[in-house]
């Protein structure tokens, strides 16, 4: 059978036709889902946004963690981990006051490789100097020994222990302190300040 000429061109035309609809609603369909996905990215950032915020929210509580008891004691719990934090960065306390520091590393690791300690150090005293001389004390848990530029300290403590130290709040001032575990100073960190 034969078809003739012009009909020919008519199905070829129509055949050219439809290919062009077809392509032009497969690029339509891809636009569409290009936008969906943009969308979804643009939420996924907000929520990431958000709780970045909430996070620093978190950290405005950290000189609320003060508890005066019935005595005038100033009792504060700072937590320390594995990841060398620790989650109290700012102590406010008043000059004379005894001062009951709770010190807890939630932790796995064993206090010769992740060993935790706080120190409070003497006005002045430059925390990188301090951790240079508390380095080189291992045998006397990272504390250079009759050191004059420390208030006072705990002991150096591992995945799971709790120490408690008790000390009187030294003269108005902000004093620095520090953990003296080899490495640990530039991250674990914070501030007594008395005033
Ligand atoms: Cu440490």
């Amino acid at each position: 059978m034969t078809l003739n000429p012009e009909f020919r061109i008519f199905i070829v035309l129509k055949l050219k036709e439809m290919k062009y609809k077809i392509t032009l609603a497969l690029g339509l369909l891809f636009l569409v889902s290009c936008g969906k996905d943009q969308q979804v990215n643009t939420l996924q950032k907000t929520s990431k946004e958000t709780k970045v915020v909430t996070t620093k929210n978190k950290n405005k509580t950290e000189d609320k963690t003060v508890v005066v008891d019935a005595n005038g004691v100033a009792n504060v719990t700072i937590t320390s981990n594995d990841g060398m934090r620790f989650d109290v960065r700012k102590i406010n306390v008043s000059s004379g006051q005894k001062v009951r520091v709770t010190l807890t590393h939630t932790g796995k690791l064993d206090k010769r490789i992740m060993g935790h300690n706080v120190v409070f150090l003497t006005n002045g005293v430059k925390p990188s100097a301090f951790a240079v001389k508390a380095a080189a004390a291992r045998d006397n848990d990272y504390i250079p020994e009759e050191t004059t530029e420390v208030i006072a300290h705990t002991k150096m403590i591992g995945g799971g222990e709790t120490t408690v130290i008790e000390f009187i709040a030294p003269e108005a001032g902000t004093y620095n302190y520090i953990c003296s575990f080899p490495g640990h100073y530039a991250m674990m960190k914070g501030k007594l300040i008395v005033e």
